[in-house]
């Protein structure tokens, strides 16, 4: 059984952080419902989901994946590059205390979890705007210890590695190979490529051997139906005015 941890959009989600995009309305009464969607999502492809109460003055809080990050063996809290983030990891601890050893980010390290692509024993950690080489190495000596190995990639043009690239089967990649430092994920994996119209649409979130995919990128959807996987469509138009996709919005892990 896999646990999907949420939270409720923040009524303050129009202060958000923006870093590449421009600032446009957000309907608020729209994403909570697009939320409640996903969490459906989430549920029908057979998680539990843990949706953890609205923290109304943090407008970020519902990309919850930035907070931490969550192995089999240990969780790990982040310490984001955004300072105005930073609050939101104190409830997402106490939450994980209850599954995992916790171990944290400190000092100057930084990390945000949309910058962290686990696949296997392997850990890719973009190095980005919000993620920096001390919090790298911190991860790495948690991470190594407990047998992963670390690969920092270079991210440029995007907010977080998993903007740009994510995994939609056990050696498949979907991604906009313009965003990353492709030599650093060559490893053997088959790579979809976005529909070059649609930049932003590398984001999927991989169930078994579905995803939740949003419904804003028609085209590349159509690439990924092509190649046979299925897919679990979401409204998302609300969040990713805020910079967030779908991997964003939940944080998933087995069942310890
Ligand atoms: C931020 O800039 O921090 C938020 N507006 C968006 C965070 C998206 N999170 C993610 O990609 N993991």
């Amino acid at each position: 059984m896999k646990i999907a941890i949420t939270r409720a959009v923040s009524p303050a989600i129009e202060y958000c952080e923006l870093t590449y995009l421009e600032r446009q309305p957000i309907n608020l009464d729209l994403a909570q419902q697009q939320h409640r969607q996903y969490e459906a999502a989430l549920a029908a492809l057979g998680c539990q989901v843990i949706s953890l109460p609205v923290l109304a003055d943090q407008p970020d809080s519902v990309f919850v994946e930035d907070t931490a990050i969550v192995l089999d063996e240990l969780a790990i809290i982040t310490r984001p590059g955004a300072q105005s983030r930073r609050p939101e990891i104190e409830s997402m601890a106490a939450t994980l205390a209850d599954h995992r050893t916790l171990h944290h980010i400190n000092g100057g390290g930084t990390i945000e979890g949309g910058d962290v692509l686990r696949i296997g024993k392997t850990i890719y950690v973009g190095i980005s705007s919000r993620t920096n080489l001390a919090g790298i190495e911190q991860l790495r000596a948690i991470a190594e210890a407990a047998g992963y190995t670390v690969r920092p990639v270079t991210v440029s043009g995007c907010l977080h590695l998993k903007t740009a690239v994510t995994q939609v089967g056990t050696d498949t990649l979907l991604g906009n190979r313009a965003w990353v430092d492709m030599d650093a994920l060559k490893n053997g994996f088959d790579f979809i490529d976005v529909d070059p119209a649609e930049p932003m649409a590398g984001n999927a979130v991989l169930i078994g051997s579905t995803i939740i995919y949003p419904t804003d990128f028609p085209r590349t959807r159509e690439r990924l139906e092509e190649r046979g996987i299925p897919v679990s469509a979401v409204d998302a138009s609300e969040i990713g005015k805020a910079e967030g996709g779908v991997t964003c919005c939940s944080l998933i892990f087995n069942q310890s």
